[in-house]
């Protein structure tokens, strides 16, 4: 039986020529999201202490300043990690942690020291995070979806790394390990860049309405330099965005 109306797949399978890829290219265009649609997701599938993926990035000193942005999408209600960095020699490695405590608070580590973000009550969809901070004024912002929660500032003022494990989708306890499954990040992560200064609000706000070109410059959501373990697997060409916004 013919159907009176075609139904929409609004993710099909990622191909440039697909007439349902450019019909959602050019809608996404008129939202104001760019058409260069295809990421590189990183998939999380299950609750373990062995699923994550180590990011490389490129530093050849110290961190004074950084950035770090990524879209995430989960349907976890109890605590969870986002981005972790250990530095070598510490036995709580909290050097810089990102960590969800569902449903209104992100703590921010910075050198072992713990600042609580109140934040909006966490909705099923997917969520814009970057973090600033400053070593030498010791600044640390938060933003989500655009919006900049009130600024704090960190006591500490140690410069971070240059050598250090970034992972994605566990928390270390050690340098590189010691994980808990039960502060795995269970979905999807995408658009993973970090820089080594705070990008301008005006770059922040950009970065979340817009999916153009964003191209960290110690790590790049354009190419990953990674490693992956266990289960997490990295998806070419998806949406990381809920369609239609
Ligand atoms: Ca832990």
């Amino acid at each position: 039986m013919r159907h009176a109306c075609a139904v929409f797949n609004p993710f099909p399978t990622f191909d440039a020529t697909n007439p349902q890829v450019k019909s959602a290219q050019k809608t996404l265009e008129i939202r104001g999201k760019s058409a260069d649609v295809g990421k590189n997701v990183i998939l999380f599938p299950w609750q373990t202490a062995t699923d994550y993926v180590i990011l490389k990035p490129r530093l050849s000193s110290a961190l004074k300043q950084l950035t770090v942005c990524l879209r995430s999408y989960t349907e976890l209600s109890r605590h969870y990690a986002l981005f972790s960095i250990a530095t070598p020699g510490s036995k709580n490695d909290n050097t810089f942690l990102i960590y969800s405590m569902p449903p209104n608070i992100i703590s921010v580590t910075v050198n072992q020291e713990d600042i609580r973000f109140k934040v909006d009550p966490e909705v099923l969809d997917w969520k814009h995070t970057c973090v600033t901070w400053d070593s030498v004024t010791g600044l640390l912002q938060l933003w989500i979806n655009g919006k900049c929660y009130p600024k704090r500032v960190t006591k500490t003022r140690s410069p971070i790394g240059p050598q250090m494990n970034v992972i994605l989708g566990q928390d270390q306890d050690t340098y590189g390990g010691t994980f808990e499954a039960v502060q795995s990040f269970v979905g999807e992560i995408c658009e993973v860049n970090m820089w080594d200064f705070v990008l301008s609000p005006a770059k922040l706000t950009q970065y979340f309405y817009f999916y153009g070109d964003i191209n960290g410059n110690i790590i790049t959501s354009k190419n990953y330099q990674y490693e992956r373990r266990g289960n997490a697997n990295v998806l070419q060409n998806e949406f990381c965005f809920s369609y239609p916004t």
